[in-house]
């Protein structure tokens, strides 16, 4: 009898059941291969990461006497994918038996259940143990045809499922279920921001490794001081240090961006929670406990926020993942086809808030989500950019992207790409709220007031353009009524002016 169980790069979970007792029949594999490193060009510091944590991962199991038979990318005998690697170890161990855990990814769910029903071994899928609900739980939770899935009808349930900020007699803390009006302040220099609690770590050794290999990548590798936690030790360490630093303002500045930080109160534990070194409960728990504790210092109302995101927004985006792939991906219900500005792999635009937001994004593989989404998801949903490459660009940057989140994020919340189906309406913005909301305006060469002269602000443009273009489609949406209303409203001659500055802007998009 010999078992050999498959563990892939984001399923770094040293608390799974499978590590429980040691079993010299058992034999564990991990590998780096192609086969993952190069179906997007991904940012150097996630391929960092993800291998580092891989290979702390298979240190430790060893340690506790597990066997585990890691292929390095630099391998010789590395056939850099894993229907080949898999079959060198069940030649080696003469496997009897293969088991992996639920990948979350729907080309891989495909790829390994084909392996697995033609390899000739009997094989099992086990659960990865991380996530609150199942593949499958927001999907009974509506109906299959209805237009739209409300991430608060499912968040309420998965509150009551939880006890999460649950009173006694079942009602929400507060009496209030979300308070997210509350948390839309901006951030203009108090209060103060907490010291850095990132991680400092050389892996010039590792890059150099992935180089040689002939990985492509793009972005800073930042591989002498390699900020993020790569092991479970580090990973609580992190969630520590939010919880007494970050989560105290979480709530007021979840939507300020500032150029002097790239963070702000955000937590920056997404790639720790993706990877599976913290359980989306242990998160909870830790920032409901500082709460508790602290209510004066700590609000219900941020607090509230920092659980939806978790419990909410991530169970939730994952259940519709897995409800409507492989179709959601090639979702374009505005028709946008314009291609990526080249200032995309190198922040070199004039645009301060792109040039700050790309710019942190290549040089750290992070943006919070509001940079995500009302600086970067505006300008392509408002340009017109094919949402596809901006879920490629996104699936690729940053340290967190795993395509279970990130493309519903992309497809649905961001680039209105799926019709409405996840966001009730399009998330876009004019400079009004990123100069509300950010110092990026005050210091740009465009105008952020204008719409129309020579200096406008080309989010401006393209904002009121995206209104007048798709009007029909929006002008009975209660959210964006007013905005349709005003487009329709304007002069004849301006409504003119605006598509035709907007198409000069789309004609030398490379060059704004
Ligand atoms: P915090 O603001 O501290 O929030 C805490 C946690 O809540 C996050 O770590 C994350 O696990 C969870 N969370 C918050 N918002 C969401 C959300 N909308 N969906 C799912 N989980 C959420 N998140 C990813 O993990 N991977 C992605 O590839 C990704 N791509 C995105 C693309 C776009 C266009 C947008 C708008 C959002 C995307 N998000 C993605 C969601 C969110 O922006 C990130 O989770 C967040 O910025 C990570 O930073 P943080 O850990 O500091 O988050
Ligand atoms: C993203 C990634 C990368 C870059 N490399 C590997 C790898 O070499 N080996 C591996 O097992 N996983 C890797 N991953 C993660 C997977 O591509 C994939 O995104 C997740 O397993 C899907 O949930
Ligand atoms: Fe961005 Fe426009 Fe403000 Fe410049 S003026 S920073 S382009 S919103």
């Amino acid at each position: 009898m010999a078992c050999v169980r498959l563990i892939l790069g984001d399923q770094l979970n040293d608390r799974h059941s499978w590590f429980q007792h040691v079993d010299p029949k058992i034999h564990y594999v991990m590998m780096e291969v192609r086969s993952e490193t190069d179906y997007v060009k991904h940012h150097a510091q996630k391929v960092i990461a993800i291998f580092a944590a891989m290979r702390a991962l298979a240190d430790h199991l060893r340690q506790q006497g597990h066997s585990v038979h890691y292929f390095k990318i630099s391998d010789a005998l590395n056939r850099q994918n894993f229907a080949e690697n898999l079959q060198l170890i069940f030649s080696k161990v003469k496997a009897t038996r293969f088991e992996y855990q639920e990948p979350d990814e729907y080309r891989l769910d495909e790829e390994l259940l084909r392996f697995a029903r033609s390899c000739g071994l009997p094989f099992e899928v086990k659960s990865s143990e991380h996530f609150l609900d199942t593949r499958l739980g927001v999907s009974q939770h509506f109906q299959p045809q209805a237009k739209r899935w409300l991430m608060e009808s499912y968040y309420r349930v998965i509150r009551k499922k939880t006890g999460y900020l649950m009173d006694e007699d079942g009602s929400p803390n507060g009496g209030k279920w979300n308070f997210d009006t509350e948390n839309r302040k901006p951030w203009r220099g108090s209060p103060p921001l907490p010291k850095s609690w990132d991680f400092s770590h050389n892996h010039l050794s590792l890059w150099q490794e992935i180089q040689k290999a002939g990985v492509k990548t793009f972005g800073e590798p930042s591989a002498d001081s390699f900020p993020w936690p790569l092991n479970r030790r580090e990973a609580k360490t992190q969630l520590k240090a939010f919880v007494e630093r970050g989560l105290p303002h979480f709530g007021d500045y979840e939507d300020a961006m500032h150029s002097t930080s790239d963070r702000l109160f955000h937590s920056r534990l997404s790639f720790a929670l993706n990877v599976k070194m913290l359980s989306p409960r242990e998160v909870v728990e830790a920032a409901i406990a500082k709460q508790k504790a602290n209510p004066k210092e700590i609000s219900l109302a941020a607090i509230e926020g920092f659980v939806r995101q978790i419990i909410g927004w991530r169970e939730y985006i994952r259940g519709v993942y897995w409800a409507k792939m492989p179709d959601y991906r090639d979702g374009n219900n505005l028709q946008h086809e314009m291609p990526l500005p080249r200032w995309f792999w190198d922040g070199e635009t004039q645009m301060n808030c792109l040039r700050h937001c790309l710019g942190q994004s290549l040089s750290t593989a992070y943006a919070h989500h509001i940079q995500r989404l009302m600086v970067i998801g505006t300008f392509c949903l408002s340009a017109g950019i094919h949402p596809r490459a901006v879920e490629q660009w996104f699936l690729g940057v940053y340290i967190d992207a795993f395509e279970w989140v990130e493309l519903p994020n992309v497809i649905g919340m961001s680039q209105h790409a799926d019709g409405g189906f996840l966001a009730s309406k399009p998330y876009l913005c004019a400079a009004s709220y990123i100069g509300k909301m950010s110092d990026y305006c005050s210091d740009c060469v465009y105008n952020p007031k204008d719409r129309l002269g020579p200096n406008a602000c080309p989010l401006n443009v393209f904002y009121w353009d995206f209104w007048l273009r798709h009007q029909h489609r929006f002008s009975n949406n209660p959210r964006i009524g007013m905005a349709v209303r005003q487009a329709k409203a304007m002069k004849p001659e301006d409504k003119k002016a605006i598509r035709e500055r907007a198409e000069a802007l789309r004609a030398k998009l490379d060059h704004i």
